[in-house]
């Protein structure tokens, strides 16, 4: 018999196609109230869980006791609890690298809408404003040959180094929990310490992992280092940030703007205050959404889980030290 595997989110028909070469394939579209107990009641003899977003803890561990692997389609692994995992000698895996151009392309994206304000001046246009007023009212913030500050100098964060240091001139300047050498040589990326570099940068960028470490990484006293004239960009995880920081920063003006590719609650509620600011950009969390990018992390994940659940070492395992 073919070992079974749990698909608890789309991963799309050439992922399941690989998965089903080798294993029985069960599949929801996505887990809520609505089909928990289903979803449960199939976990019981999974040797394989993949998908994207489940909080896969010892509660829900309890329940999945033939399980071998979490196959996770995504680069963060916030969701899993890799010591629960760990103790039971189930093995997790996430996709890493796959994503790292296109989610650079987004934040660079966001990072120039924001400087430049093209959003707000689309509605500008699309409003019958133009020729109306005075022209200064549109003027916005350069981007070219300025100082941005990257936190979270990995796969993403260098990414992003490149395209700031070949496409726009800039002065890089990072933080992250290792010297990352690569960049420095590459990009003439500088190491700062956080504060140093919330002082310095006109755009900072956060791109760092959502651990206990860097829960609330920018609360009030990190955005009042930060310039009045900087953008704040974020495509980390919502946590990271103390969205109500932010919002005060961003009312009192401390600092010009801030695009947000994700939120403390997901979907954000629409009466977030947040959503009510002229000088925020929103999106609902697809740094990595393009179809080549999802069709490749979700064909890495599917050979991650078929590995995982035939006893093969797979490509992307997570340790309890991984680095991020
Ligand atoms: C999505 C991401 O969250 O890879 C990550 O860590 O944030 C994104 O790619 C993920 O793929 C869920 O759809």
């Amino acid at each position: 018999m073919k070992p079974k595997v749990l698909i608890y989110s789309k991963i799309g028909r050439k992922a399941t196609a690989y998965i089903q070469q080798y294993c029985e394939t069960v599949s929801f579209d996505k887990v809520d109230n609505s089909n928990r107990q289903a979803f449960m009641k199939e976990l019981k003899d999974a040797a394989g869980l993949i998908g994207a977003g489940l909080r896969v803890d010892e509660e829900l561990l309890q329940h999945a006791p033939e399980l071998k692997i979490v196959s996770n389609v995504s680069v963060g692994y916030d969701n899993l609890d890799i010591q629960a995992l760990g103790k039971r000698g189930i093995t997790a895996t996430n996709t890493p690298d796959v994503l790292n151009e296109t989610v650079a392309d987004l934040l660079f994206g966001m990072l120039l809408a924001s400087a430049r304000r093209i959003p707000e001046l689309d509605g500008y246009v699309k409003e019958g404003k133009w020729g109306h007023g005075d022209e200064s009212e549109w003027f916005s913030s350069d981007v070219h040959h300025k100082t941005i500050g990257i936190i979270g100098m990995g796969g993403i964060g260098t990414a992003i180094a490149k395209r700031a240091r070949f496409g726009f001139d800039m002065e890089i300047l990072y933080h992250n929990r290792t010297r990352n050498e690569d960049a420095e040589l590459k990009y003439e990326a500088m190491y700062r310490s956080l504060p140093d570099l919330l002082k310095e940068s006109d755009f900072v960028v956060l791109m760092t992992p959502l651990t206990k470490e860097t829960e609330k990484l920018m609360g009030v006293e990190e955005f009042k280092l930060m310039k009045n004239s900087a953008f704040f960009i974020n495509g980390s995880r919502g946590k990271t940030v103390d969205e109500s920081a932010l919002f005060k920063a961003l009312q009192e003006q401390e600092i010009k703007g801030a695009a947000l590719d994700v939120f403390e609650e997901e979907p954000i509620d629409k009466k977030n205050p947040l959503l009510r600011l002229p000088n925020v950009i929103t999106l609902p969390h697809v740094g990595s959404a393009t179809y080549e990018t999802r069709l490749a992390m979700a064909m890495l994940a599917a050979e991650n889980v078929v590995d995982g659940v035939l006893g093969k070492e797979p490509k992307n395992s997570i340790t309890v030290d991984s680095k991020r």
